[in-house]
């Protein structure tokens, strides 16, 4: 790679939901142990950094995302120690390790709250936003008031997710050490960046007004949010805790900004604050060549505008996976070519644990959901367990996951969709994944090369221009089920870079597309 590679900007991203990657202690729950023995995995996949979702110290209200100790490692997933071999392997193979910081709120068992509902005179006292009555419209997330009594403090608290996660009061500048604290904890440890959850909800309106009214079918959606998040002071922390940063070397900071909006993004990101923070509207687009070009011109735009390097983010531990978004059978097609879409970005490319194999979601009874809001809000939404499901390694018993039971249980298409059978199929959508990921390593103009959009394109197809100097890439996706004519642009002659339909040489003016087909063109 070159020297002027830049890991967090021109690298590839892959999260790991740690509980559900590899079980090597054998408690049905994934854990450290099992990521640093799948590192030769990750690293012939090609990524280049991890982001490892909540490991610490939780009583699972929000499966690790209600911590009780934020500089630990809960037993069930190892140890320090088990963390501290993760990130030695992880760097000797050249892999970044980035941490989900959740510093918005903590989990009630947490000793800071435990501390703070004694008594309204203890010195955490003011460490969480406690209020006699309840002094606003605020609603929770995942359903219900946002405001809970307290029955040992005789008051209220707010929580902005479970209840089981009271909010910290920033406003404190013992808990915004204390929080300061936690980011030195693991740089001196040596991780290499931070994903930082909500990280724009973290002070609230001093005076606690109440949000103005809007049409929405829950009630939270039915609130304008501009008191229980987005204010002034959260500016001052992200510089903070980038001067914190900038004291290690290439170090990075991603924020996951709750309901991200262009303005945003611009506001927290730049030199003295965020390296980068998540857009969200790959995860949300329908199958269509149309939404996913609005995602991009909005980057592009903005990335004229600012320095902003953007990045794309197909999947994530909230969401459906895409190729259960995208496919209703266990065809992946058209799985393919949203990853050959990802990987052809000008953006840093955010990859989910399993997505290279097309994991599909797994569905659940009722009785089955673990996850809060699916149990709140079930059948209407039926939670966030679909896309936790367990890695499926290979046709063994529990996909090769774990020997015990899995904490959530295994897809059933395990026997026929898993790593060890992937990387024999020539293929599959591993191959595909990782040859692409290949590619773009091989071709800097995939990585920062200018993206150029038609202005029109034919329908149902995809097609952009990856270009550097002299260089050009044309990107075509098809994402029809039928064949499609496309003419190419004239001025250039065009060779074939990439096909999986035994193309090769130089390409025709005109081309009959595969359904579905991914082809990429190179000038010469
Ligand atoms: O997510 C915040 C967030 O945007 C989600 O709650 C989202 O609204 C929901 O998943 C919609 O499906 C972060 C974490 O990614 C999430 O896992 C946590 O539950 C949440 O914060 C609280 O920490």
């Amino acid at each position: 790679m070159k020297k002027d590679f830049l890991w967090w900007r021109d690298g590839i991203i892959y999260q790991i939901y740690p509980r559900s990657f590899n079980d090597i202690n054998n408690n049905g729950l994934g854990d450290l142990a099992g990521i640093t023995a799948r590192l030769d995995y990750l690293a012939d996949l090609g990524v280049d950094a991890l982001w490892l979702s909540p490991f610490y110290p939780t009583p699972d209200a929000d499966f690790g995302y209600d911590i009780s100790n934020h500089i630990d490692v809960d037993p069930r997933f190892g140890s320090l120690q088990d963390f501290d071999d993760l990130l030695h392997a992880s760097h000797e193979r050249g892999i970044r390790i980035i941490l989900d910081l959740v510093l918005n709120h903590v989990s009630n068992q947490h000793p800071w709250f435990q501390q703070s509902r004694v008594d309204s005179s203890n010195p955490k006292e003011d460490w969480f936003i406690w209020q006699d009555s309840i002094p606003n419209n605020w609603e929770s997330v995942f359903g219900g008031k946002a405001w809970t009594y307290d029955e040992k403090r005789e008051q209220y608290y707010y929580h902005m997710f479970v209840k089981e996660q009271p909010d910290v009061n920033w406003r404190n500048p013992e808990v915004r050490k204390a929080q300061m604290d936690v980011l030195r904890f693991w740089l001196e440890r040596g991780v290499d960046g931070f994903r930082l959850d909500v990280f724009n909800v973290y002070f609230k309106d001093k005076e606690l007004r109440n949000n103005p009214k809007k049409w929405g079918r829950r009630a939270f959606e039915r609130q304008h949010h501009i008191y229980d998040g987005d204010q002034p002071e959260m500016e001052s922390v992200l510089k903070e805790m980038r001067s914190i940063m900038n004291e290690y070397p290439d170090r990075y900071v991603v924020g996951e900004t709750f309901f991200a909006t262009r303005e945003k993004i611009i506001r927290y990101n730049g030199a003295d604050k965020l390296n980068a923070a998540f857009d969200f509207e790959f995860l949300w687009s329908k199958f269509k060549p149309k939404k996913f070009l609005k995602a991009i011109e909005n980057w592009e735009s903005l990335a004229e505008e600012t320095q902003i390097f953007p990045n794309y983010v197909l999947s994530n531990h909230d969401s459906p996976r895409p190729a259960t978004r995208y496919s209703k059978s266990e065809d992946d097609d058209r799985a393919k070519v949203i990853m050959a879409m990802l990987l052809t970005m000008r953006g840093t490319p955010f990859l989910y644990y399993g997505d290279e194999i097309g994991m599909r979601d797994i569905s659940l009874k009722r009785s089955e959901i673990m996850d809060p809001p699916g149990i709140k809000y079930w059948p209407f939404n039926k939670g966030r367990d679909g896309c936790r499901s367990p890695m499926q390694w290979d046709d063994s018993v529990n996909a090769g996951f774990s020997k015990e039971k899995p904490w959530l249980p295994v897809h059933s298409n395990y026997e026929q969709r898993n790593v060890a059978l992937q990387e024999k199929d020539e293929d599959s959508i591993f191959n595909f994944t990782r040859d692409l990921i290949a590619l773009r390593k091989a071709n800097k103009t995939l990585i920062s090369g200018k993206i150029i959009i038609p202005s029109k394109m034919p329908y149902k197809i995809m097609s952009y221009i990856r270009e550097d100097g002299d260089e050009k890439i044309l990107v075509i996706l098809n994402f029809s089920n039928r064949k499609r004519k496309i003419d190419l642009p004239v001025g250039e002659s065009w060779h074939i870079l990439f096909s999986k339909h035994e193309r090769e040489g130089k390409a025709e003016k005109e081309m009959m597309l595969l359904p579905y087909e991914v082809l990429f063109l190179k000038n010469s």
